[in-house]
């Protein structure tokens, strides 16, 4: 997920287009990732599992926002999604099938802690045990996500990620879950794209928990990146072995250009703050960019804070999709609203740039200025047109978008970037928010009234991929 003119209807009020950039096709000088190169499929526990009362799970702030009249285009919900809450040993034979290396998933925090806080389920525990056992029986190494999106609603009612409070309980939750899991489970993500939950469900209230506020960000911002620091700690103290992460939407933030051009670059360069640095400062330097300071009047930052909020990762996580492109309006919230992109440019579904420069982009950005971490590309993926239609099983187009992306993987390990592993987005066509239905990531088609699974051209290409580790050439 990213933000982009479609997505908040910068794209539907035909704003001024960008100054206009070449698509890009890197040539990286070698076509041969390296043999422990890590290759993988993610998803996320709301948009699949499914079984939203199964085994004692507390209501999370999607589950009363989907059914919210207008919110999810197509009407539908994720009650039941891909049903991989009970079919989770189906998922990972494809894994296991595809020769992949690793999953990435989420785990859902109200399963675990059904109101946030207070009384830890078993059930919950147990559900996820059972399925690292099940990832580790077929040599797939399991990557667990803490947090991708599904609050438990009990801590939203108490004002959720505006609260202090919440950062605390979540390193409760870190740690319930090394308690049971961390002799199994090493490998942690601990937050997923919290600039995206962050501004969708605080400012455009487009996602849950539907609020649209722009004070907001600055409390939101920050207790998410206290909760992480927290969590971490938790983790850390549970045992020594671990490799955690956190994973961030990264995207190079453009000016619209024109007469104005000047100005979008203030706004460009805002978002760049909100977006993405907002979260990579605070990691990796213990301070927030100078974009902060209005947002975070008042004390929210508290003294120590600073401290727990820098802490030594193991791995950043880059999710990229597609470049966002703004300008500065004034009557938008944080002066800053989309624009659609450059004439011309490639677009997918979503009519954002399919741009792979821009992921070689936040990766040397990542290189430069953050201290040169280890990356795995967390999530990468297109989808489908929109709609209802069936899914698109010979899909050609998502194999050429995967394969421009991993040349500017590619291109980036050559430039000095320490890149060990690619997890595509996504094993199953599943619920995709705001969205329901009508956009397909999968590389296995995912049949809602029948509940198959069939494979498509992407996941035949990527398993082959996953052998060779060869990157075949444009075709
Ligand atoms: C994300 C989201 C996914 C979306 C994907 C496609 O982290 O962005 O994990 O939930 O499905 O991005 O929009």
């Amino acid at each position: 997920m990213v933000l982009s003119g479609g997505a908040i209807g910068g794209a539907a009020l035909g704003l001024s287009g960008c100054d206009a950039r070449p698509d890009t096709e890197l040539d990286p000088k070698s076509r041969q990732f390296p043999q422990d190169f890590v290759w993988g499929v993610a998803s996320a526990a709301f948009q699949t599992e499914g079984a939203q009362t199964a085994d004692g799970r507390g209501p999370s702030v999607w589950d009363g926002f989907e059914t919210l009249p207008g919110k999810v285009i197509d009407g539908s919900d994720a009650r039941v999604a891909t049903d991989s809450y009970r079919r989770y040993a189906e998922d990972i034979d494809l894994i296991a099938a595809a020769g992949l290396d690793a999953y990435r998933f989420s785990i859902s925090w109200s399963r675990i802690l059904p109101s946030g806080a207070g009384a830890i389920n078993p059930a919950g525990l147990d559900h996820y045990s059972r399925m690292v056992d099940a990832l580790l029986a077929k040599g797939v190494t399991p990557y667990a996500t803490l947090f991708h999106w599904d609050l438990p609603q009990g801590l939203q009612d108490k004002g959720g990620w505006t609260n202090r409070d919440t950062a605390l309980r979540f390193a409760d939750y870190a740690d319930a879950l090394i308690d049971r899991l961390g002799d199994r489970l090493k490998r942690y993500i601990i937050l997923n794209e919290a600039a995206v939950h962050t501004v969708f469900g605080h400012v455009t209230g487009e996602h849950a928990p539907g609020l649209k506020n722009a004070d907001l960000l600055g409390p939101v911002i920050h207790h998410m990146n206290l909760g992480q620091g927290l969590a971490i700690q938790a983790l850390r103290a549970g045992a020594s072995d671990l490799s955690i992460g956190t994973t961030m939407a990264l995207q190079p933030c453009r000016p619209a250009g024109g007469s104005w051009a000047l100005w979008n670059r203030l706004a460009s360069d805002g978002l760049d703050g909100l977006w993405n640095r907002a979260w990579l400062d605070p990691l990796f330097k213990g301070a927030y960019p100078k974009v902060m300071d209005d947002f975070l009047k008042g004390g929210v930052v508290r003294d120590g804070d600073l401290a727990t909020l820098r802490q030594k990762v193991d791995f950043l996580g880059v999710n990229y999709y597609a470049p966002a492109y703004v300008r500065l309006d004034l009557n938008a919230p944080g002066k800053i609203s989309p624009t659609p992109p450059p004439q011309g440019a490639e677009l997918d579904a979503f009519g954002r740039h399919i741009d792979p420069s821009g992921l070689y982009e936040v990766l040397e950005m990542v290189r430069r200025d953050y201290g040169n971490p280890p990356v795995l590309i967390t999530e990468n993926g297109c989808s489908d047109p929109f709609g209802q239609r069936p899914a698109v099983i010979d899909d050609q187009f998502r194999i050429a978008y995967l394969r421009r992306h991993l040349q500017a993987v590619l291109a980036a390990r050559e430039a000095g970037s320490p890149i060990g592993g690619y997890f595509a987005w996504t094993l199953l066509d599943n619920f995709e928010w705001a969205l329901g239905y009508t956009s397909k990531f999968g590389l296995v088609a995912h049949d809602r009234a029948t509940g198959v699974r069939t494979p498509k051209a992407s996941y035949g290409w990527f398993k082959a991929l996953a052998a060779s580790g060869a990157l075949p050439p444009k075709p």
